[in-house]
């Protein structure tokens, strides 16, 4: 008989070491999209093509981070976070894709660096998240093999430049996005809608990610740490006792999780997700060492976790429901899944309509735990979009935000119980430092700790922001 694992009390402090951060993305925040040299990227094109953006917001301006970056690193010093996730825009470094590379872009990311580590704060960058350079786009963008190449060697020419002062390293975030939102359901960038083209896309970020860790451990000085974020899904069957509905959880599952996790920690792709989708594609884009190239060590995995899923067997009446969960869309972003059926999650939600269920966090973290022991775990995502209200109380702005922090509260105290059930997470990063350019909700959607007006850009540190201050500077949730 197995003990059962201690139950973590909110007072347990979080062990030594462990690293409260806050993370963001670079088209969402930087604005400065044409300046210094910079590039267009897929999302440059996208949130310019009418209809694809709420209201046509693009992130020409975004937060205007790009200017503002030194009163950005002050914010974020108050806080007293320990790390910041943010990403690096491949088209800021080598606008093209390929081949010449701007000084100007290295240098502002080497300013991030050290005004972060002045401040005390650890960098974490990430290197994809989602901005492909659009000159690439025209060569075929993820669907082309060469991409996977070109990222190599944007990660040689970044890693060569800033591996003295960055020793956190993620290749890409969130790759289920880039591959079945941007080429299964089209909406996000480059907005195809294309199975087939999906799953080879999914195949071409997965050899990004290993030809980029090899590229960078090639450069970096040792000691560095490399990891990936994914964002897992936890996926329930709707009857738990059905065959039919766990083999739908299974379908999916392979298509959401295993297809990354399968070749990056594994070395192999499931067998069942080469079955699924026989009728779409034969894999043949893989090629004989690939899978090999992509299954390099990795220190971290980074789970970015939102909201729960439920699926059911179906029959193909009436409508698939798509729409439920975190990021996904009107039409299918899975492939050879059309027997199906998502179902909408009981609530509470939040502003973005996802439903609010920590246990899938534990789920997840202890499904990561025991099939890869060895690997230490970091949540690289986590957070909520709720529609705040700025007021003016004895001359001080203040946004109240108690649904935020009671939605931190319970998945910050799931780690901590992960964490007593044995496994080995070593950090924590809010989502998001600062409100910004949601995708394809435009400014809509608040997910900060950090309010931002985006008429005057002015910022204003939340309830939410002091209670995460809180947190991070005593280690422990308050009472
Ligand atoms: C993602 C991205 C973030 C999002 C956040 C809220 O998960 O989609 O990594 O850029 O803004 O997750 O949707």
């Amino acid at each position: 008989m197995t003990t059962p694992a201690p139950k973590a009390q909110p007072t347990t402090p979080f062990p030594d070491g462990f690293v409260f951060g806050t993370a963001t993305a670079a088209y969402q925040i930087e604005g400065a999209a044409r300046e210094d040299g910079r590039g267009p990227s897929i999302w440059d094109t996208f949130s310019h093509t009418p209809g694809r953006v709420a209201h046509g917001d693009t992130g020409d301006v975004a937060c205007d981070h790009y200017h503002r970056m030194d009163a950005d690193l002050d914010l974020m010093a108050e806080l007293g976070v320990d790390s910041y996730r943010f990403s690096i825009s491949w088209p800021r470094i080598v606008p093209s894709g390929r081949g010449r590379t701007a000084q100007a872009g290295l240098d502002f990311y080497r300013r991030l660096a050290d005004g972060l580590r002045e401040r005390g704060i650890r960098p974490l960058a990430t290197l994809y998240h989602w901005d492909l350079p659009q000159a690439l786009q025209g060569a075929g963008g993820w669907d082309a093999r060469a991409t996977a190449a070109a990222f190599a060697d944007y990660a040689g020419v970044v890693g060569e430049a800033l591996g003295d002062r960055i020793d956190r390293w993620t290749t890409l975030n969130e790759p289920w996005c880039s591959a079945f939102l941007g080429h299964g359901s089209g909406v996000h960038a480059p907005g195809i809608t294309d199975p087939v083209i999906a799953l080879r896309a999914a195949h071409h970020l997965n050899l990004a990610h290993g030809l980029a860790l090899q590229a960078l451990r090639a450069v970096v000085p040792s000691g560095a740490e490399y990891s990936v974020s994914l964002n897992l899904q936890a996926i329930r069957p709707d009857d738990p006792d059905s065959a039919e509905d766990r083999d739908a959880a299974r379908c999916l599952d392979a298509l959401a999780n295993r297809v990354f996790t399968g070749p990056m920690l594994d070395g192999a792709y499931p067998q069942d997700l080469l079955d699924d989708t026989a009728s779409v594609t034969d894999w043949s884009f893989v090629q004989d060492d690939d899978v090999a190239a992509i299954h390099q060590p990795l220190d971290a995995l980074g789970i970015n976790f939102y909201s729960t899923s439920r699926v059911r067997r179906w029959d193909g009446t009436g409508s698939s429901n798509h729409s439920a969960g975190h990021n996904q869309s009107a039409a299918s972003p899975w492939p050879g899944a059309e027997s199906v059926q998502m179902l909408p999650q009981p609530g509470p939600y939040t502003d973005m309509g996802w439903n609010i269920d920590p246990s899938g966090l534990h789920e997840l973290i202890m499904r990561m735990h025991r099939e890869h022991p060895e690997l230490a775990l970091m949540v690289t995502e986590n957070g909520a979009a709720y529609p705040d209200e700025l007021s003016v109380e004895g001359g001080e702005r203040r946004v109240h935000d108690p649904e935020r922090i009671d939605y931190l509260r319970r998945h910050l105290e799931v780690v901590l119980q992960t964490i007593a059930e044995g496994a080995d997470v070593r950090g924590y990063y809010a989502w998001s430092f600062m409100d910004n350019f949601e995708w394809a909700y435009g400014y809509d959607k608040r997910f900060g700790l950090v309010h931002v007006d985006f008429d005057t850009l002015e910022r204003t540190p939340k309830d939410s922001a002091r209670w995460y201050s809180r947190v991070a500077r005593s280690r422990m949730l308050p009472a």
